[in-house]
């Protein structure tokens, strides 16, 4: 028989169909409010509301339970000054000319431009970090494995923690963002994956009229 070192039971606690059902529906009903903000309010959130939703994206399933991420959680204002710089000279380059025409028309309905004011108005960024291999207390590399899967699915969480939580986030990703390793001073193994803008919305926040789509568009069963 096999052995059952390294194991311990799940605590799992069964709840009624009529339960997960209910569950379920809320779900997404609050989640089908979620919505990515650009226009976000500089009221302050206390750090370890951050450092809760950070350690729940932090629980998120990995490659060989690897754990692949670092979490950059930025509130200080000269450093969020410097990443909105950074990113703003590269979105400049990509509104004039390094995003092709089909890439601009795609995105004319979400009333984007290069101005990136968000970064330094929302009282923090998270700033997700992929590690595609880690270093040990020797200095030898240790592989890491799926890491974009890794990063994709804790960032997945942490967006829908901000939400669960009362707050509002954007998934930005200015490209290209090495310049988050420089002003953040990462290690060479960490790439940044995701900047998280997260806070309040501003009053009055607007955001794009853009719908879903349907179970039917996005669901093949085979039941
Ligand atoms: N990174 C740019 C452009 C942009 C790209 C996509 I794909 C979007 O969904 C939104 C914006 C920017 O942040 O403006």
């Amino acid at each position: 028989m096999k052995s059952n070192k390294g194991f311990i039971p799940y605590p799992f606690q069964k709840r009624s169909e009529t339960q997960i059902l209910e569950n379920s529906s809320n779900l997404l009903l609050e989640y089908s409010k979620r919505r990515s903000i650009r226009h976000f309010s500089d009221e302050n959130v206390d750090q370890k509301i951050i450092e809760n939703l950070i350690m729940i994206a932090a629980s998120a399933p990995s490659g060989a339970n690897k754990q692949p991420w670092t979490f950059c959680a930025v509130s200080n204002l000269e450093i969020k000054k410097k990443i909105r710089e950074a990113a703003e000279k590269e979105e400049y380059i990509n509104y004039h000319g390094r995003m092709s025409d089909e890439w601009m028309e795609d995105l004319a309905h979400l009333g984007t431009d290069w101005n990136k004011e968000f970064l330094e108005i929302a009282p923090w960024l998270i700033i997700v970090f992929k590690k595609s291999y880690d270093v040990d207390s020797l200095g030898e590399k240790q592989k890491n494995y799926y890491v974009s899967e890794s990063v994709g699915i804790a960032s997945g969480f942490l967006i829908g923690a901000i939400h669960e939580a009362g707050l509002v986030c954007l998934t930005h990703t200015p490209s290209p963002m090495d310049f988050l390793c420089r002003i953040l001073n990462r290690p060479i193994n960490e790439k940044p994956w995701l900047l998280i803008p997260v806070g309040y919305p501003s009053k009055g926040a607007m955001v794009p009229d853009i719908s879903r789509k349907s179970a039917e568009d996005v669901i093949s069963w085979f039941v």
